[in-house]
């Protein structure tokens, strides 16, 4: 829900809503540079905490007791330093969703420190844990600021606002999928959407709902991150249009739409410029999901795979090898960002060797790498 204020209240509203800070958060720990070159140090304690939705609660996986998780912050060229500590009796790994991680690929999916630098990137990504289903609440904004004497290639907004889609399970979602392998069936849908952790008004139950106050006639960029486990969802603001500037990390040439639609774990920056003066007006904000198939069960759906018999991994990575020439070498997972789809073993792994050049070569793992 959105609501547009006269300039006299909005001081008020001003300082409700979501901006951004380089150095307020308690995870962040201190940044340190170095020939221009800034290292960012984050504190990631996994922990358990009591949440309670649609009149439920329940013990949820979190990071720093936060949910949704944390935001973190950089800026294009960073090194980003984050210690993950887990406290709670899952196991778990962090994956940077988007992050190019080039010759830092120990650093993505373990649970350690990450450390690796953003490379030719700037926007919105996110993070979340990439273990079983526990990224239905350990999620959170990567954030990606242009370089310091870099600006955006678009008009400079007056705030900006990080907007999570996520998805709410009254039961614990580690038994929803238990379960659902173990009937072979798919899992029970979640029991709401959220937008940043917040279920909003249309929900039985629902007491929580996120509300954006902002000032009229002002531009604001909304930072849209799709983290929900097993939707596409449609998203639109009433009587506004949004003008798209960026997607998954990357600029694009604007282009102005009232919907938009979002794949889980797809992110896009869009503009949205509030009403000249609508006194005490209210918009509703929504994300709907898109739906075609009936139902949750269905086998052909089931057996859908990737690692097929027609399919073999190829020895050497032409693609890459054609395509790219860049060092991003080492061992990947490709999978479904649908949750359900990636349960089912939707999912392979591209090794990319290295190649001639120095920089085509994986450096050898940290010597602080967890042993299986
Ligand atoms: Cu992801």
């Amino acid at each position: 829900m959105i609501a547009t204020f006269p300039s006299l209240h909005a001081l008020f509203g001003a300082f409700l809503i979501a901006t951004i800070f380089l150095n307020t958060y308690p995870e962040f720990v201190l940044a340190t540079s170095h020939h221009g070159s800034v290292t960012r140090h984050y504190k990631f304690d996994i922990r358990l905490v009591n949440v309670t939705r649609l009149c439920h609660t329940k013990s949820v996986v979190t990071v720093n007791g936060k949910f949704p998780g944390p935001q973190i912050v950089v800026r294009e060229g960073d090194r980003l330093v984050v210690k993950v500590v887990n406290h709670v009796p899952n196991n778990i790994s962090l994956h940077w969703h988007g992050v190019r991680q080039l010759g830092s690929g120990w650093s993505d999916g373990q649970s350690y420190v990450y450390n690796f630098t953003i490379v030719g990137q700037r926007g919105t990504l996110f993070w979340h844990a990439h273990f079983s289903w526990l990224r239905a609440t350990v999620y959170g904004p990567l954030i990606l600021l242009p370089r310091h004497n870099e600006s955006y290639p678009f008009q400079k907004p007056y705030k900006e606002v990080p907007i999570l889609f996520g998805e709410w399970w009254n039961a614990d979602p580690e038994a929803v999928i238990a379960q659902a392998l173990q009937t072979g069936g798919g899992p029970n849908v979640s029991d709401a959407y959220t937008i940043n952790g917040l279920p909003g008004p249309l929900y039985n139950c629902s007491k929580d709902t996120y509300k954006l106050k902002v000032k009229p006639g002002k531009t604001y960029l909304l930072r849209l991150i799709n983290a929900a486990l097993n939707d596409e969802l449609f998203f639109s603001i009433a009587n506004h249009t949004l003008i798209i500037v960026e997607a998954d990390a990357s600029y694009i040439k604007p282009f102005k739409s009232n919907t938009i639609l979002l794949g889980p774990g797809q992110t896009t920056n869009v503009l949205l410029k509030t009403k000249p003066y609508y006194p005490n007006a209210t918009f509703f904000m929504l994300a709907k999901p898109y739906f075609t198939g009936q139902g949750t069960f269905d086998n052909s759906t089931v057996a859908a795979s990737m690692n097929n018999e027609s399919f073999a991994l190829p020895t050497i990575a032409l693609l890459q090898q054609h395509f790219f020439g860049k060092a991003n070498n080492g061992v990947w997972l490709m999978h479904c960002h649908f949750d359900v789809h990636l349960s089912w073993g939707l999912r392979m792994a591209w090794i990319v060797e290295d190649g001639k050049l120095p920089n085509q070569k994986l450096p050898p793992p940290p010597k602080d790498l967890p042993k299986c």
